[in-house]
């Protein structure tokens, strides 16, 4: 069959052959995740026709105010991986706490553990912008058949066993790795079929654009300053074009089709940096380096730093190989 007539679904069997001894049990996750994702795209574009849209009312352990379909996203990829169970935890951006799963038999003999932000870029969906879901998957670390603990969550990033990005846009595409490669698959919403549209997804080593919230100029560090100083000098191939949607999926995926670098540095307002090391920054740094791009917090792999938290926050830099050298260039002249 050709290439780009696969199914998600057909893809999937195919590539079970990449885990020889696998009890079928990681393949059945992502298809579980494909379903969730097909239920939370027919909602996000229902969203300006039901009442689906703005604040739930509540805020999230960021302290951010939660969206009804926030909500809506964390509770159908919950109640999706828990009535399966093909997962012995889940954690997510929504929830305070990571989740056990409960067998029949209060048994926990799923191995792998789940962590995901359901609906990133949640404030984009009241102007109609794209928002996106990021999953993070790895083998649990404690005993099987015991409860998960907070150790199977807090692993780094070079050991998870897949992840990947629903981007719910123009189209709505699920992209993943299961560390052979990154596949994209865009859906038919007709039929309501997956079909892999985006083989062997590779990022550009170089690239001409920039994604950064620029806002925050002031408070970067001086060698992001300075980075952002070298995109913009009329020099070579510069000035670089500056674009940047607020939407982590949306930035990252136009920029691996087309070349580029995503920056959320340190700022005063995020010392730390903004966005979450376990549910973002690591499922993107697989897929990125899969695709022969880069992810790093200014001065090292994003893959390599051993979590504390499960809500940790880090400085993000994402993209084309050579673009996130430079900018780890100007960095290191303040170390
Ligand atoms: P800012 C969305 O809230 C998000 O987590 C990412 O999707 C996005 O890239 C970033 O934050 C936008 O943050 O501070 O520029 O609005």
């Amino acid at each position: 069959m050709e290439e780009r007539n696969k199914t998600l679904g057909e893809f999937i069997i195919e590539k079970q052959e990449d885990f020889k001894y696998s009890s079928g049990e990681l393949s059945r996750l992502i298809n579980s995740i494909r379903l969730a994702a097909k239920v939370v795209n027919y909602k996000v574009n229902q969203a300006g026709l039901v009442d689906i849209t703005g604040a739930f009312g509540a805020q999230n352990i960021q302290g951010e105010d939660q969206q009804k379909l926030d909500v809506f996203a964390n509770d159908t990829f919950m109640e999706t991986l828990i009535n399966r169970e093909i997962v012995c935890g889940i954690a997510s951006e929504e929830n305070d706490d990571f989740i056990t799963i409960k067998g029949k038999d209060e048994c926990h003999n799923n191995k792998y553990v789940v962590l995901m932000d359901p609906l990133d870029g949640s404030s984009n969906i009241d102007v109609n912008v794209s928002v996106g879901t990021i999953f993070s998957i790895y083998r649990r670390v404690t005993p099987i058949g015991t409860p998960v603990t907070i150790d199977d969550f807090l692993q780094p990033g070079d050991a998870q066993v897949a992840a990947g990005y629903v981007i719910y846009g123009t189209s709505t595409m699920l992209v993943y790795t299961t560390g052979h490669g990154v596949n994209g698959f865009t859906l038919n919403p007709a039929i309501g079929t997956f079909y892999l549209s985006h083989p062997n997804m590779q990022f550009p080593k170089d690239g001409t654009i920039y994604s950064v919230n620029e806002g925050n100029y002031v408070h970067f560090p001086q060698g992001v300053k300075d980075y952002l100083k070298y995109c913009q000098r009329e020099e070579e191939n510069r000035p670089y074009t500056s674009r940047y949607i607020g939407s982590l999926v949306a930035d990252i995926h136009r920029n691996m089709i087309k070349g580029g670098v995503y920056l959320y540095p340190t700022s005063s307002k995020a010392p730390n940096g903004k966005l979450r090391l376990l549910y973002e920054c690591n499922p993107m740094a697989f897929i990125a380096e899969q695709a022969g791009g880069k992810a790093s917090d200014g001065f090292g792999r994003i893959m390599e730093i051993k979590p504390t938290e499960l809500h940790q926050r880090v400085p993000f830099f994402c993209g084309s190989y050579n673009m996130v050298n430079k900018a780890e260039e100007f960095m290191a002249k303040y170390v």
